[in-house]
């Protein structure tokens, strides 16, 4: 691993030199799962070292610790306060993790997150964190096959608002052509505070842009399956060779290549983390009424309403609906934020909540 992501705590005995020669103390105290162990921590167990999650299956987790790797799982199975989340860990967690003089790696704690990148999980009605500690969000979308979504980007954009993470939409693919419509889409992105980039994996348009993008960031690709996330990769860090899908005929759209995600390292700094295409991104949970804090073209309005509980879908003398009139809110935008507001009404009936 490079960048400096993994350094050595407690640093006692051989072993633990031997397999992680960087060297520097650092304070646990306000990691996750530590609160009160500390003790413990410092006194019996000694070789601790600080790593990077770089994937987990099935409790299974693969972590870079310097330019190493080791498959470990977590001790006694449970992080302490994590129980909330759809899982405990994601890639581009910093965690605590103890070697035995056996060898055997087992993770002990997290470290506080500066940020996270999460979708709610209808399923198991818990956020599923998919990146966590990133710089920017890579939103990648494409043209055609699969065809444009910009409802599906919105929601990206709300969860990088709540989360006041920096959003970049890349539209891969560009050499399939794109239309008036698109452009004028990307543009709202473009108004509402994104950074947008079109690009070809295929014929290597624009690539060098999305490599200077990435450099010494630390950033997670998300979109929809077979938009081009892993070719992007794959041009990005030439000698990378991810496995890249098929578009399937019948449906149009991919065939849900990557499983599950991965943490990347960049050679030139940061690292990226590669997800599986998503079908239906949900946002977490939030207040109903704080929505339109995270549509910026939508909240430049708000203040004008009427009603200062506007929710901007009935409500008499709402400055938002008349924008969407007027045209200065585009129409789709609205229509975005309309779908969201009844899906998250929807769930919070469903939960039997007010
Ligand atoms: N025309 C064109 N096709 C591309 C481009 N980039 C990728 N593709 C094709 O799109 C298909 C899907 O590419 P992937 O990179 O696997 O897409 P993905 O988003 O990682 O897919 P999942 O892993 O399923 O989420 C493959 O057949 C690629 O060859 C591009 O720039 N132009
Ligand atoms: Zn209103």
């Amino acid at each position: 691993m490079g960048g400096g992501c993994a350094n050595l705590v407690f640093l006692e005995d051989d072993l633990a030199r031997a397999l992680c020669p960087v060297v520097r103390i650092v304070d646990l105290r306000n990691w996750v799962g530590v609160q009160g162990d500390l003790d413990l921590l410092s006194k019996d167990n000694l070789n601790t070292a600080r790593a990077t999650v770089l994937y987990g299956i099935n409790n299974r987790y693969k972590i870079g610790l310097d330019n190493q790797t080791f498959e470990c799982v977590i001790k006694g199975k449970v992080l302490k306060g994590t129980g909330k989340s759809y899982a405990p860990l994601a890639p581009g967690d910093q965690v605590g993790v103890h070697f035995d003089s056996s060898g055997a790696v087992q993770i002990v704690s997290r470290g506080e997150r500066n940020t996270e990148f999460s979708r709610w999980n209808n399923k198991r009605k818990r956020p599923q964190t998919m990146a966590a500690n990133l710089d920017v969000v890579v939103c990648i979308a494409s043209p055609e096959s699969p065809p444009f979504r910009p409802r599906f980007i919105d929601r990206i954009q709300v969860t990088c608002e709540i989360e006041k993470l920096p959003l970049v939409v890349i539209l891969n693919k560009a050499d399939l052509g794109v239309s008036r419509t698109i452009e004028e889409r990307l543009r709202v992105f473009q108004q509402t505070g994104c950074q947008v980039l079109k690009c070809s994996a295929r014929n290597g348009s624009n690539i060098n842009k999305v490599r200077r993008l990435v450099r010494k960031t630390r950033s997670v690709f998300v979109g929809q399956s077979g938009v081009g996330k892993t070719s992007v990769l794959n041009a990005v860090l030439p000698g990378l060779n991810r496995k890249v899908g098929e578009i399937s005929n019948k449906y149009n759209r991919g065939t849900h290549t990557t499983r599950h995600g991965v943490l990347i390292d960049n050679p030139e700094g940061g690292w990226i983390v590669d997800t599986p295409g998503i079908r239906e991104f949900e946002i977490v949970e939030i207040e109903l009424s704080d929505l339109t804090f995270f549509f910026p073209d939508l909240c430049a309005m708000k203040d004008d309403c009427l009603l200062t509980k506007c929710t901007h879908d009935h409500e008499p003398g709402c400055a938002v609906m008349d924008a969407v009139q007027r045209g200065d809110i585009h129409v789709d935008r609205y229509e975005s934020y309309l779908r969201i507001l009844d899906s998250m009404r929807a769930r919070t009936e469903h939960n039997g909540q007010p």
